[in-house]
């Protein structure tokens, strides 16, 4: 396993982010979820009663949404099947919202691709 994520750290573009503190464990972060490849942690800047963010442990490129590749496919099925486990665990199945920023231009802070699971309060549309 050292040696998997030792590859998938090499064949990565980005800088590492805080996320890889939180997968580490090396900063506190509030856990909801988690599998061998998915993390799942409440936003520390909740924008909704539930706010959690979906990440993939091995960043393995997967900087934001819009330089993914068909090699992701499968992380990215597992990620949003994930966010819908995660709704469940937090009573809010009836209805919740998954945004994904990808890029400055959509207000992307962290580069490394996570997907923003809300709910708790009726979402509004169109968003900001
Ligand atoms: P985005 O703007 O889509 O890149 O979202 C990044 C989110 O990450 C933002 O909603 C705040 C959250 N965030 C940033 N740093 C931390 C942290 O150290 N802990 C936790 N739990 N969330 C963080």
């Amino acid at each position: 396993q050292a040696a998997a994520k030792a590859a998938a750290v090499n064949a990565d573009s980005g800088a590492p982010t805080i996320f890889d503190k939180i997968i580490n464990k090396e900063i506190p972060s509030s856990i909801v979820y988690e599998d061998e490849k998915v993390l799942a942690f409440r936003d520390i800047s909740p924008q909704a009663p539930v706010h959690v963010l979906v990440i993939p442990k091995f960043r393995d490129g997967l900087t934001e949404l819009g330089k993914v590749d068909a090699r992701h496919g499968e992380i990215l099925g597992q990620l949003l099947y994930a966010a819908k486990i995660v709704a469940e665990k937090e009573g809010i199945s009836d209805g919740f919202r998954v945004v994904i920023n990808s890029g400055a231009s959509a207000c992307q802070s962290v580069y490394h691709l996570h997907l923003h699971v809300l709910g708790g309060r009726q979402m509004n549309w169109p968003p900001g």
